[in-house]
């Protein structure tokens, strides 16, 4: 059986996850990467390597430019989302009629970007807890296994092609609810992660600072039932309690962007709440004051603060 090929851009961490383990299993899997000199040294490299528990495996996953003329019929876009709409338009004349966009990208924001950018496909959401950071150029470790969820808030039928998914060991599941996923998320990483930036601590750190966390947490799930998903509110401090506890040896993705002077997804996250507040003309001063904070802290540091 002709199978559909994978395309995916974003040769980084989760996209190099997730090419790997669909390439091992013999699917067809081309990657897509920014220029001619970004081919030539993955060329040199040989394919990608994926370290798992200590493993490193060489994947010689066939890569070709934007230049390609070759259609689009499934793309996994995976690069960070203040990239997404952007790289995507560029894309765009490539995407077959009706092909499938997957869109890793965490937080809100950049999915409505992506699917107005390209109305003739059809664009799949994805909340992620996988960890997988970059080792090197063309290698990544796989950190932590976790859970995909998939959803399209525009067509609640679940996609043919799941099982590839199931085969290649993915573990994902399709939800009809993945706009309550990416809120709940989203809220989980607005009451942790700018903190810890501010902080400059580890996630467990929060622990000296209960009193900011709850009053965060209570102005967030105002928020999520102000912006019909009160679903996303429930019991929101006590998970944000346990996230903090269970990863309490871990640096935020924020505050890794942020130690590594790179930029972070602040538009996407806090930024769309505190957007979001100010469109339901809500006043919410903890998250707003935050927002100002870190926006300052950021600017401070010489790092983009959208
Ligand atoms: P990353 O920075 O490791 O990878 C992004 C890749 O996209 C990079 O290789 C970059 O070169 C590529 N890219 C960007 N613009 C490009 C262009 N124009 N042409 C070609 N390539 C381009 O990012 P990541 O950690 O994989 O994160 C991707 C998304 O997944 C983010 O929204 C992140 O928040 C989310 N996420 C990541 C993890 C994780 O563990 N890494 C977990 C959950 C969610
Ligand atoms: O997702 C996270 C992150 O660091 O981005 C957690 C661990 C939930 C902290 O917000």
């Amino acid at each position: 059986m002709q199978r559909t090929p994978w395309h995916i851009l974003g040769a980084g961490s989760l996209g190099t996850l997730w090419a790997c383990r669909l390439a091992r299993q013999g699917l067809p899997v081309t990657l897509i990467l920014r220029d001619a000199a970004r081919l030539a040294s993955y060329e040199t490299a040989g394919g990608l390597t994926l370290t798992e528990q200590g493993t490193g495996h060489l994947y010689p996953v066939p890569a070709e430019t934007f230049d390609s003329q070759v259609p689009i019929k499934r793309l996994l876009l995976a690069c960070k989302a203040y990239d997404a709409e952007q790289v995507v338009t560029r894309l765009a004349p490539r995407l077959a009629e009706g092909a499938e966009v997957i869109l890793l990208q965490n937080g809100l924001g950049s999915q409505d970007a992506v699917a107005a950018a390209v109305p003739h496909a059809r664009c799949i959401f994805a909340s992620s807890t996988e960890g997988a950071f970059r080792s090197g150029d063309w290698q990544v470790t796989f950190a932590g296994h976790g859970f995909t969820w998939l959803g399209d808030p525009a067509n609640p039928v679940q996609p043919y092609w799941l099982n590839e998914l199931t085969d290649s060991g993915i573990p994902h599941q399709w939800t009809a609810d993945i706009l309550t996923r990416l809120w709940r998320k989203l809220a989980l990483n607005c009451a942790i992660n700018p903190l810890t930036v501010l902080h400059d601590c580890r996630n467990g750190d929060l622990q000296q600072h209960p009193a900011q966390v709850a009053t965060l947490c209570a102005e967030l799930a105002e928020l999520l039932e102000h912006c019909g998903q009160p679903e996303a509110a429930v019991n929101l401090l006590e998970e944000v309690q346990r996230v903090i506890q269970a990863t309490a040896a871990n640096f935020s993705s924020m505050h890794q962007d942020v130690a590594r002077g790179q930029r972070t997804e602040i538009s996407y996250l806090l930024g769309y709440a505190c957007a979001a507040a100010d469109r339901h003309c809500r006043s919410l001063p903890h998250l707003q004051r935050l927002h100002r904070q870190l926006v300052q802290h950021l600017q401070a540091l010489g790092l983009p603060s959208t």
